[in-house]
Protein backbone atom coordinates (compact mmCIF):
# COMPACT_ATOMS: atom_id res chain seq x y z
CA UNK A 1 0.00 0.00 0.00
CA UNK A 2 1.06 3.47 -0.54
CA UNK A 3 0.05 4.47 2.90
CA UNK A 4 2.58 2.01 4.41
CA UNK A 5 5.25 3.25 2.51
CA UNK A 6 4.90 7.24 3.65
CA UNK A 7 5.21 6.01 7.36
CA UNK A 8 8.82 6.48 8.29
CA UNK A 9 10.51 3.02 9.27
CA UNK A 10 10.66 2.11 12.97
CA UNK A 11 13.75 3.11 13.79
CA UNK A 12 14.84 -0.17 15.83
CA UNK A 13 15.31 -0.49 18.97
CA UNK A 14 19.31 -0.65 18.99
CA UNK A 15 19.36 2.77 16.48
CA UNK A 16 16.65 4.32 18.64
CA UNK A 17 18.61 3.51 21.56
CA UNK A 18 21.88 5.07 19.76
CA UNK A 19 19.70 7.94 18.16
CA UNK A 20 18.96 8.86 21.64
CA UNK A 21 22.99 8.73 23.35
CA UNK A 22 23.39 10.87 20.42
CA UNK A 23 21.14 13.79 21.65
CA UNK A 24 22.09 13.23 24.88
CA UNK A 25 26.13 14.08 23.23
CA UNK A 26 24.25 17.09 20.98
CA UNK A 27 22.94 18.52 24.19
CA UNK A 28 26.06 18.52 26.03
CA UNK A 29 27.89 20.01 23.25
CA UNK A 30 25.13 22.48 23.55
CA UNK A 31 25.45 23.32 27.02
CA UNK A 32 29.72 23.89 26.55
CA UNK A 33 29.01 25.88 23.63
CA UNK A 34 25.92 28.27 25.30
CA UNK A 35 28.22 27.94 28.53
CA UNK A 36 31.39 28.96 27.00
CA UNK A 37 30.16 32.21 24.97
CA UNK A 38 27.96 33.01 28.14
CA UNK A 39 30.88 32.86 29.96
CA UNK A 40 33.08 34.74 27.96
CA UNK A 41 30.99 37.63 28.35
CA UNK A 42 30.67 37.14 32.23
CA UNK A 43 34.32 36.04 32.77
CA UNK A 44 36.06 33.71 31.06
CA UNK A 45 36.77 31.87 34.56
CA UNK A 46 33.05 31.35 35.12
CA UNK A 47 32.75 28.68 32.34
CA UNK A 48 31.70 24.96 33.50
CA UNK A 49 34.74 23.06 32.56
CA UNK A 50 37.56 25.44 33.59
CA UNK A 51 35.32 26.47 36.92
CA UNK A 52 34.43 22.12 38.05
CA UNK A 53 38.05 21.90 37.09
CA UNK A 54 39.47 24.26 39.51
CA UNK A 55 37.40 23.17 41.90
CA UNK A 56 39.26 18.94 41.36
CA UNK A 57 42.66 21.05 41.53
CA UNK A 58 42.07 22.65 44.68
CA UNK A 59 40.42 19.57 46.38
CA UNK A 60 42.91 17.05 44.48
CA UNK A 61 45.03 15.48 47.24
CA UNK A 62 48.68 16.25 46.97
CA UNK A 63 50.11 12.99 46.18
CA UNK A 64 47.88 12.68 43.48
CA UNK A 65 48.76 16.48 42.57
CA UNK A 66 51.92 15.36 42.61
CA UNK A 67 51.90 11.96 40.26
CA UNK A 68 50.09 14.84 38.19
CA UNK A 69 52.73 17.04 37.98
CA UNK A 70 55.36 13.96 37.66
CA UNK A 71 53.55 12.46 34.53
CA UNK A 72 52.47 14.49 32.84
CA UNK A 73 53.87 18.13 33.89
CA UNK A 74 52.93 21.45 32.63
CA UNK A 75 50.11 19.48 30.78
CA UNK A 76 48.57 18.17 33.83
CA UNK A 77 45.93 20.56 33.29
CA UNK A 78 45.26 19.87 29.32
CA UNK A 79 44.99 16.07 31.13
CA UNK A 80 42.79 17.03 33.66
CA UNK A 81 39.93 18.94 31.36
CA UNK A 82 40.34 16.21 28.61
CA UNK A 83 38.85 13.77 31.60
CA UNK A 84 36.44 16.21 33.12
CA UNK A 85 34.94 16.48 29.14
CA UNK A 86 35.33 13.10 28.45
CA UNK A 87 33.34 11.92 32.06
CA UNK A 88 30.84 14.38 30.99
CA UNK A 89 30.52 12.70 27.47
CA UNK A 90 29.70 9.82 29.11
CA UNK A 91 27.19 11.10 31.75
CA UNK A 92 25.69 13.00 28.32
CA UNK A 93 25.46 9.15 26.75
CA UNK A 94 23.82 8.10 29.69
CA UNK A 95 21.16 10.70 29.87
CA UNK A 96 20.27 10.21 26.59
CA UNK A 97 19.51 6.94 27.13
CA UNK A 98 17.84 7.78 30.13
CA UNK A 99 15.58 10.00 28.58
CA UNK A 100 14.11 8.01 26.39
CA UNK A 101 12.68 6.33 28.69
CA UNK A 102 12.08 9.12 31.16
CA UNK A 103 11.82 12.40 29.20
CA UNK A 104 11.39 14.82 32.08
CA UNK A 105 13.83 12.60 34.35
CA UNK A 106 16.69 12.95 31.69
CA UNK A 107 15.90 16.58 30.87
CA UNK A 108 16.23 17.07 34.60
CA UNK A 109 19.34 15.06 35.03
CA UNK A 110 20.95 17.78 32.94
CA UNK A 111 19.95 20.78 34.93
CA UNK A 112 21.29 18.97 37.57
CA UNK A 113 24.62 19.10 36.05
CA UNK A 114 23.76 22.58 35.11
CA UNK A 115 23.79 23.15 39.17
CA UNK A 116 26.73 21.18 39.74
CA UNK A 117 28.45 23.89 37.34
CA UNK A 118 27.03 26.90 38.76
CA UNK A 119 28.10 25.87 42.35
CA UNK A 120 31.34 25.39 41.34
CA UNK A 121 31.78 28.06 39.47
CA UNK A 122 30.70 30.87 42.13
CA UNK A 123 32.50 29.22 44.62
CA UNK A 124 35.68 29.88 43.23
CA UNK A 125 38.11 32.22 45.17
CA UNK A 126 38.30 34.37 42.65
CA UNK A 127 34.41 34.46 41.66
CA UNK A 128 32.88 37.54 43.23
CA UNK A 129 29.29 37.22 41.83
CA UNK A 130 26.57 35.30 41.39
CA UNK A 131 26.85 36.11 37.43
CA UNK A 132 29.21 33.10 37.09
CA UNK A 133 26.26 30.63 38.07
CA UNK A 134 24.82 32.20 34.69
CA UNK A 135 27.35 30.28 32.07
CA UNK A 136 26.28 27.16 33.82
CA UNK A 137 22.54 27.66 34.16
CA UNK A 138 21.91 29.12 30.77
CA UNK A 139 24.02 25.63 29.22
CA UNK A 140 22.13 23.53 31.07
CA UNK A 141 18.52 24.73 30.44
CA UNK A 142 19.54 24.60 26.32
CA UNK A 143 21.31 21.83 26.98
CA UNK A 144 17.82 20.35 28.63
CA UNK A 145 15.46 21.56 26.18
CA UNK A 146 17.67 20.25 23.26
CA UNK A 147 17.13 16.82 24.79
CA UNK A 148 13.61 17.12 25.65
CA UNK A 149 12.71 18.11 21.66
CA UNK A 150 15.29 15.80 20.34
CA UNK A 151 13.83 12.59 22.39
CA UNK A 152 10.27 13.86 21.25
CA UNK A 153 11.07 13.56 17.50
CA UNK A 154 12.42 10.04 18.71
CA UNK A 155 9.03 9.11 20.20
CA UNK A 156 6.78 10.62 17.67
CA UNK A 157 4.07 8.50 17.03
CA UNK A 158 3.92 7.03 14.19
CA UNK A 159 0.21 7.66 11.91
CA UNK A 160 -0.93 4.18 12.80
CA UNK A 161 0.11 2.74 15.59
CA UNK A 162 0.35 -0.92 15.63
CA UNK A 163 1.76 -1.46 18.88
CA UNK A 164 1.76 -0.10 22.23
CA UNK A 165 5.78 0.69 21.89
CA UNK A 166 6.43 4.19 19.73
CA UNK A 167 7.38 2.72 16.56
CA UNK A 168 7.04 5.61 14.60
CA UNK A 169 9.69 8.63 14.68
CA UNK A 170 10.13 12.45 13.22
CA UNK A 171 12.84 11.62 11.19
CA UNK A 172 13.19 14.79 9.20
CA UNK A 173 11.95 16.78 12.51
CA UNK A 174 14.84 14.88 14.52
CA UNK A 175 17.72 15.27 11.60
CA UNK A 176 16.98 18.85 11.11
CA UNK A 177 17.01 19.42 14.95
CA UNK A 178 20.27 17.66 15.76
CA UNK A 179 21.42 19.43 12.83
CA UNK A 180 20.37 23.31 13.37
CA UNK A 181 21.82 21.96 17.33
CA UNK A 182 24.77 21.06 15.84
CA UNK A 183 25.69 24.00 14.22
CA UNK A 184 24.05 26.53 16.37
CA UNK A 185 26.93 25.05 18.90
CA UNK A 186 29.81 25.87 16.24
CA UNK A 187 28.38 28.68 16.07
CA UNK A 188 28.47 29.28 19.46
CA UNK A 189 31.24 28.39 19.92
CA UNK A 190 32.90 30.13 17.63
CA UNK A 191 31.41 33.55 18.72
CA UNK A 192 32.51 32.40 22.31
CA UNK A 193 36.44 32.52 21.10
CA UNK A 194 35.74 36.02 19.41
CA UNK A 195 34.22 37.29 22.32
CA UNK A 196 37.08 35.60 24.69
CA UNK A 197 39.54 37.46 22.64
CA UNK A 198 38.04 40.49 22.76
CA UNK A 199 37.60 40.72 26.09
CA UNK A 200 41.76 39.87 26.88
CA UNK A 201 42.29 42.70 24.39
CA UNK A 202 42.91 45.46 26.76
CA UNK A 203 45.31 43.43 28.43
CA UNK A 204 46.99 42.60 25.26
CA UNK A 205 46.91 46.01 24.63
CA UNK A 206 48.49 47.41 27.73
CA UNK A 207 51.46 44.54 27.86
CA UNK A 208 52.30 45.63 24.20
CA UNK A 209 51.82 49.65 25.06
CA UNK A 210 54.46 48.89 27.75
CA UNK A 211 57.53 50.18 28.12
CA UNK A 212 60.00 49.10 30.58
CA UNK A 213 61.63 52.39 31.72
CA UNK A 214 65.40 51.46 32.18
CA UNK A 215 66.30 50.43 35.63
CA UNK A 216 67.61 53.01 38.39
CA UNK A 217 69.75 50.22 39.71
CA UNK A 218 70.98 47.92 36.58
CA UNK A 219 71.66 44.45 37.44
CA UNK A 220 76.15 43.71 36.74
CA UNK A 221 76.41 41.77 33.09
CA UNK A 222 76.26 38.62 33.28
CA UNK A 223 79.95 36.90 33.92
CA UNK A 224 81.28 35.77 30.39
CA UNK A 225 82.22 32.32 31.99
CA UNK A 226 79.15 32.11 34.17
CA UNK A 227 77.76 29.78 31.07
CA UNK A 228 79.72 26.69 30.38
CA UNK A 229 80.10 25.63 26.66
CA UNK A 230 79.25 21.97 26.85
CA UNK A 231 76.64 21.25 24.39
CA UNK A 232 73.85 19.63 26.19
CA UNK A 233 74.01 22.17 29.09
CA UNK A 234 71.47 24.94 30.26
CA UNK A 235 71.50 27.88 29.16
CA UNK A 236 72.11 30.46 31.56
CA UNK A 237 69.12 32.87 31.40
CA UNK A 238 66.58 30.37 30.80
CA UNK A 239 64.27 32.43 27.79
CA UNK A 240 60.85 33.52 28.67
CA UNK A 241 58.94 30.95 26.41
CA UNK A 242 61.14 27.94 28.06
CA UNK A 243 60.72 29.02 31.51
CA UNK A 244 59.20 26.57 33.50
CA UNK A 245 54.95 27.43 34.43
CA UNK A 246 53.30 25.90 37.30
CA UNK A 247 50.11 27.53 38.93
CA UNK A 248 46.41 26.32 39.16
CA UNK A 249 45.26 28.56 36.69
CA UNK A 250 43.55 26.47 34.13
CA UNK A 251 42.85 29.99 32.26
CA UNK A 252 45.67 31.97 32.40
CA UNK A 253 44.13 35.28 33.92
CA UNK A 254 44.47 38.73 31.92
CA UNK A 255 44.99 41.91 33.61
CA UNK A 256 44.87 45.25 31.95
CA UNK A 257 47.89 46.95 33.29
CA UNK A 258 45.64 50.30 33.29
CA UNK A 259 43.20 49.03 35.57
CA UNK A 260 45.79 46.78 37.63
CA UNK A 261 45.71 48.09 41.93
CA UNK A 262 47.81 46.18 44.46
CA UNK A 263 46.23 47.21 48.10
CA UNK A 264 49.10 47.02 50.78
CA UNK A 265 46.98 46.58 54.39
CA UNK A 266 47.17 44.59 57.44
CA UNK A 267 48.63 44.37 61.37
CA UNK A 268 51.25 46.92 61.45
CA UNK A 269 50.44 48.88 58.25
CA UNK A 270 50.56 52.16 59.36
CA UNK A 271 50.11 53.90 56.20
CA UNK A 272 47.89 51.46 53.96
CA UNK A 273 48.18 51.96 50.16
CA UNK A 274 46.81 51.01 46.98
CA UNK A 275 49.02 51.79 43.80
CA UNK A 276 48.59 51.74 40.24
CA UNK A 277 50.52 50.39 37.80
CA UNK A 278 52.07 53.72 37.18
CA UNK A 279 52.36 54.33 40.63
CA UNK A 280 55.10 51.34 40.42
CA UNK A 281 56.91 52.45 37.19
CA UNK A 282 57.38 55.63 38.93
CA UNK A 283 59.58 54.35 41.78
CA UNK A 284 63.04 53.36 41.35
CA UNK A 285 63.15 50.22 39.90
CA UNK A 286 66.00 47.61 40.39
CA UNK A 287 67.22 44.67 37.88
CA UNK A 288 68.26 41.38 39.57
CA UNK A 289 69.55 37.93 38.34
CA UNK A 290 67.20 35.32 40.38
CA UNK A 291 67.24 31.73 39.92
CA UNK A 292 63.40 30.58 40.81
CA UNK A 293 62.66 26.82 41.99
CA UNK A 294 59.25 25.07 42.33
CA UNK A 295 58.51 23.17 45.56
CA UNK A 296 57.51 19.69 43.51
CA UNK A 297 60.53 19.57 41.35
CA UNK A 298 62.12 16.51 41.87
CA UNK A 299 65.55 15.77 41.89
CA UNK A 300 66.87 16.53 38.81
CA UNK A 301 63.53 17.86 37.55
CA UNK A 302 62.84 20.58 35.37
CA UNK A 303 61.02 23.06 37.43
CA UNK A 304 63.53 25.61 37.77
CA UNK A 305 64.92 28.69 35.81
CA UNK A 306 66.53 32.04 36.08
CA UNK A 307 65.99 35.35 34.69
CA UNK A 308 66.59 38.49 34.45
CA UNK A 309 64.07 40.33 36.63
CA UNK A 310 62.87 44.08 36.98
CA UNK A 311 60.70 45.65 39.58
CA UNK A 312 60.51 47.46 42.82
CA UNK A 313 62.17 46.73 45.76
CA UNK A 314 59.48 45.38 48.22
CA UNK A 315 61.30 46.35 51.21
CA UNK A 316 61.17 49.98 50.79
CA UNK A 317 57.15 50.10 49.60
CA UNK A 318 56.87 47.93 52.87
CA UNK A 319 58.91 50.39 55.16
CA UNK A 320 57.02 53.83 53.52
CA UNK A 321 53.67 51.91 54.43
CA UNK A 322 55.28 51.60 58.04
CA UNK A 323 55.42 48.12 58.38
CA UNK A 324 58.41 46.83 60.26
CA UNK A 325 59.73 43.20 60.35
CA UNK A 326 59.19 41.14 63.74
CA UNK A 327 63.10 41.84 64.27
CA UNK A 328 62.34 45.15 64.79
CA UNK A 329 59.08 44.74 66.82
CA UNK A 330 57.05 44.89 63.89
CA UNK A 331 53.41 42.48 64.46
CA UNK A 332 52.93 40.84 61.31
CA UNK A 333 55.45 38.03 60.92
CA UNK A 334 53.72 36.83 57.79
CA UNK A 335 53.02 38.68 54.31
CA UNK A 336 50.00 37.29 52.80
CA UNK A 337 49.92 38.16 48.34
CA UNK A 338 47.03 37.56 46.75
CA UNK A 339 46.37 37.37 42.98
CA UNK A 340 43.37 37.86 41.15
CA UNK A 341 42.59 34.23 40.92
CA UNK A 342 41.84 33.71 44.36
CA UNK A 343 45.88 32.18 45.25
CA UNK A 344 46.89 33.30 48.55
CA UNK A 345 51.10 32.94 49.11
CA UNK A 346 52.35 33.85 52.30
CA UNK A 347 55.98 34.73 52.89
CA UNK A 348 57.97 35.93 56.07
CA UNK A 349 58.00 39.16 56.40
CA UNK A 350 61.37 38.71 57.89
CA UNK A 351 62.59 37.45 55.23
CA UNK A 352 61.22 40.18 52.22
CA UNK A 353 63.09 42.82 54.55
CA UNK A 354 66.22 41.54 55.27
CA UNK A 355 67.87 43.43 52.54
CA UNK A 356 67.80 40.51 49.94
CA UNK A 357 66.23 41.37 46.67
CA UNK A 358 62.52 40.75 46.93
CA UNK A 359 60.65 42.70 44.23
CA UNK A 360 57.29 43.27 42.90
CA UNK A 361 58.61 42.61 39.25
CA UNK A 362 57.37 43.87 35.89
CA UNK A 363 59.56 42.45 33.67
CA UNK A 364 61.41 39.36 32.94
CA UNK A 365 64.34 39.02 30.26
CA UNK A 366 63.76 42.29 29.07
CA UNK A 367 60.06 41.90 28.04
CA UNK A 368 57.29 43.00 30.47
CA UNK A 369 56.09 39.90 32.24
CA UNK A 370 54.47 37.42 29.97
CA UNK A 371 50.64 36.81 31.23
CA UNK A 372 51.67 33.17 31.71
CA UNK A 373 54.39 34.41 34.37
CA UNK A 374 52.33 37.17 36.23
CA UNK A 375 51.50 40.18 34.26
CA UNK A 376 51.22 42.85 34.93
CA UNK A 377 53.49 42.28 38.37
CA UNK A 378 54.53 39.54 40.39
CA UNK A 379 56.50 38.93 43.34
CA UNK A 380 59.93 37.11 43.98
CA UNK A 381 61.72 36.32 46.88
CA UNK A 382 65.18 35.12 46.28
CA UNK A 383 65.21 32.09 47.84
CA UNK A 384 62.33 30.75 48.43
CA UNK A 385 60.51 28.19 46.43
CA UNK A 386 57.63 29.98 44.84
CA UNK A 387 54.84 28.68 46.69
CA UNK A 388 56.13 30.65 49.66
CA UNK A 389 57.11 33.71 47.65
CA UNK A 390 56.21 34.16 43.83
CA UNK A 391 52.61 35.08 43.77
CA UNK A 392 51.94 36.15 40.03
CA UNK A 393 49.17 38.30 39.01
CA UNK A 394 49.05 39.64 42.57
CA UNK A 395 46.48 42.43 43.48
CA UNK A 396 46.76 42.56 47.56
CA UNK A 397 49.36 42.30 50.03
CA UNK A 398 48.27 42.04 53.55
CA UNK A 399 50.21 41.59 56.55
CA UNK A 400 49.33 38.85 59.26
CA UNK A 401 50.86 35.99 61.07
CA UNK A 402 51.34 32.74 60.17
CA UNK A 403 49.30 31.70 63.18
CA UNK A 404 46.14 33.93 62.01
CA UNK A 405 46.53 32.77 58.46
CA UNK A 406 47.18 29.43 56.73
CA UNK A 407 47.90 30.35 52.70
CA UNK A 408 46.61 28.29 49.91
CA UNK A 409 49.70 25.38 49.86
CA UNK A 410 49.91 25.45 54.23
CA UNK A 411 46.05 24.42 54.06
CA UNK A 412 47.17 21.52 51.34
CA UNK A 413 50.20 20.17 53.82
CA UNK A 414 52.94 22.00 52.39
CA UNK A 415 55.20 23.51 54.63
CA UNK A 416 54.89 27.02 56.24
CA UNK A 417 58.34 27.99 56.07
CA UNK A 418 60.32 26.98 52.34
CA UNK A 419 63.67 28.15 51.92
CA UNK A 420 65.26 26.32 48.89
CA UNK A 421 67.34 23.50 49.10
CA UNK A 422 70.91 23.37 47.70
CA UNK A 423 70.64 21.28 44.93
CA UNK A 424 72.56 20.23 41.74
CA UNK A 425 71.55 18.90 38.17
CA UNK A 426 73.34 16.83 35.08
CA UNK A 427 72.51 17.97 32.40
CA UNK A 428 74.28 15.98 30.26
CA UNK A 429 75.46 13.50 29.24
CA UNK A 430 71.26 12.59 29.18
CA UNK A 431 69.95 9.33 31.18
CA UNK A 432 70.63 6.31 29.03
CA UNK A 433 73.46 8.10 27.10
CA UNK A 434 75.67 5.63 25.30
CA UNK A 435 78.61 7.91 25.27
CA UNK A 436 82.35 6.82 23.58
CA UNK A 437 84.79 5.93 25.89
CA UNK A 438 87.30 8.23 26.38
CA UNK A 439 87.04 12.30 27.50
CA UNK A 440 83.24 13.59 28.06
CA UNK A 441 82.05 16.48 28.95
CA UNK A 442 79.64 15.77 32.19
CA UNK A 443 78.39 19.58 32.82
CA UNK A 444 75.06 21.00 34.77
CA UNK A 445 73.65 23.44 37.25
CA UNK A 446 73.47 24.16 41.34
CA UNK A 447 71.67 26.11 43.12
CA UNK A 448 71.60 27.36 46.82
CA UNK A 449 69.84 30.57 46.18
CA UNK A 450 70.71 33.51 48.76
CA UNK A 451 73.57 31.18 49.87
CA UNK A 452 75.28 30.69 46.85
CA UNK A 453 77.17 27.33 45.64
CA UNK A 454 80.66 27.09 47.11
CA UNK A 455 81.56 23.56 45.05
CA UNK A 456 80.81 21.19 42.97
CA UNK A 457 81.53 17.22 42.86
CA UNK A 458 81.14 14.51 40.94
CA UNK A 459 81.68 10.34 41.21
CA UNK A 460 81.73 7.82 38.87
CA UNK A 461 80.04 4.89 40.05
CA UNK A 462 80.91 4.45 43.85
CA UNK A 463 84.67 6.33 43.08
CA UNK A 464 85.96 9.19 44.94
CA UNK A 465 84.19 12.57 44.59
CA UNK A 466 85.95 14.73 42.31
CA UNK A 467 85.99 18.69 42.07
CA UNK A 468 84.34 19.50 39.04
CA UNK A 469 84.79 23.44 37.05
CA UNK A 470 82.81 25.84 38.45
CA UNK A 471 81.74 28.41 35.94
CA UNK A 472 81.79 31.94 37.34
CA UNK A 473 79.52 33.16 39.56
CA UNK A 474 76.93 35.55 38.68
CA UNK A 475 75.09 36.53 41.64
CA UNK A 476 74.61 34.01 44.88
CA UNK A 477 70.57 34.42 44.37
CA UNK A 478 71.20 32.62 41.16
CA UNK A 479 72.06 28.99 39.86
CA UNK A 480 75.60 28.36 39.27
CA UNK A 481 76.70 25.96 36.46
CA UNK A 482 79.59 23.29 36.44
CA UNK A 483 81.16 21.10 34.33
CA UNK A 484 83.93 18.64 34.41
CA UNK A 485 85.97 15.94 32.12
CA UNK A 486 85.49 12.61 32.55
CA UNK A 487 87.63 9.74 31.73
CA UNK A 488 85.01 7.54 30.90
CA UNK A 489 85.93 3.67 30.23
CA UNK A 490 83.96 0.97 28.61
CA UNK A 491 80.47 -0.05 30.45
CA UNK A 492 77.85 1.19 32.79
CA UNK A 493 78.26 3.72 34.29
CA UNK A 494 76.81 5.70 37.19
CA UNK A 495 77.43 9.68 37.04
CA UNK A 496 76.19 11.45 40.53
CA UNK A 497 76.64 14.91 41.57
CA UNK A 498 76.17 16.82 44.38
CA UNK A 499 76.97 20.74 45.48
CA UNK A 500 78.35 22.61 48.59
CA UNK A 501 76.84 25.89 49.40
CA UNK A 502 78.28 28.84 50.97
CA UNK A 503 77.47 28.23 54.71
CA UNK A 504 79.63 24.90 54.28
CA UNK A 505 76.69 22.89 53.83
CA UNK A 506 77.37 19.70 51.98
CA UNK A 507 74.45 18.72 50.04
CA UNK A 508 72.45 15.81 51.68
CA UNK A 509 72.28 12.47 50.16
CA UNK A 510 69.28 11.98 52.04
CA UNK A 511 66.32 11.41 50.01
CA UNK A 512 62.76 13.15 51.36
CA UNK A 513 59.95 13.52 48.82
CA UNK A 514 58.69 16.73 47.51
CA UNK A 515 56.19 17.45 50.15
CA UNK A 516 56.31 19.30 52.60
CA UNK A 517 59.17 21.16 52.19
CA UNK A 518 61.07 20.36 48.51
CA UNK A 519 63.22 17.16 47.38
CA UNK A 520 66.37 16.39 48.49
CA UNK A 521 69.02 13.56 47.66
CA UNK A 522 71.40 13.55 44.70
CA UNK A 523 71.29 13.42 41.33
CA UNK A 524 72.08 10.49 39.18
CA UNK A 525 72.29 9.36 35.58
CA UNK A 526 72.86 5.96 34.48
CA UNK A 527 75.15 6.12 31.12
CA UNK A 528 76.57 2.99 29.03
CA UNK A 529 80.24 4.03 27.57
CA UNK A 530 80.71 2.26 24.30
N1 LIG B 1 48.66 33.30 41.20
C1 LIG B 1 49.52 32.27 41.35
N2 LIG B 1 50.82 32.53 41.59
C2 LIG B 1 51.70 31.52 41.72
C3 LIG B 1 51.27 30.17 41.64
C4 LIG B 1 49.88 29.92 41.40
O1 LIG B 1 49.42 28.77 41.32
N3 LIG B 1 49.04 31.00 41.24
N4 LIG B 1 52.17 29.15 41.78
C5 LIG B 1 53.42 29.45 42.48
C6 LIG B 1 54.41 28.41 42.31
S1 LIG B 1 54.11 26.95 43.11
C7 LIG B 1 55.57 28.61 41.62
S2 LIG B 1 56.80 27.46 41.66
C8 LIG B 1 55.80 29.83 40.84
C9 LIG B 1 56.11 29.48 39.41
O2 LIG B 1 56.28 30.63 38.65
P1 LIG B 1 56.39 30.51 37.07
O3 LIG B 1 55.16 29.79 36.61
O4 LIG B 1 56.50 31.89 36.55
O5 LIG B 1 57.62 29.69 36.80
O6 LIG B 1 54.66 30.67 40.84
C10 LIG B 1 54.02 30.79 42.08
N5 LIG B 1 53.00 31.79 41.96
MO1 LIG C 1 55.93 25.72 43.01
Amino acid sequence: MSDEKKKPRNPGRRTRLALSALSGLLAALAALAAAESVAAVVRPQAGPVVAVGGAAIDRTPIAVKDWAIRHFGTDDKLVLQCGILALLALFALALGVLALRHRRIGAAGVLLFGVLGAVAATSRPDSSSFADALPSILGAVTAALLLYALIGRLLAPSREPTTNEPDGWDRRGFVITAIAAAAASAGAGVLGRALNGSSSQKAVASRNNLKLPPPNSRAPAVPRGAQVRVAGASTFITPNNEFYRVDTALVVPKVDATAWRLRIHGDGVRRPVTLSFDDLLRRELIERDITLTCVSNEIGGPYVGNARWIGVRLADLLAECGVAPPSRGGPADQLVARSVDGMTIGSPVEDVMDGRDAMLAIGMNGQPLPFDHGFPVRMLVPGLYGYVSACKWIKDIELTTFDAYDSYWVKRDWAEAAPIKTQSRIDTPKPFARPEAGTVMVAGVAWAQHRGIDRVEVRVDDGPWQEATLAAEDSYDTWRQWSYAWQATKGGRTLTVRATDRTGEVQTDTRARTVPDGASGWHSVVVTVE
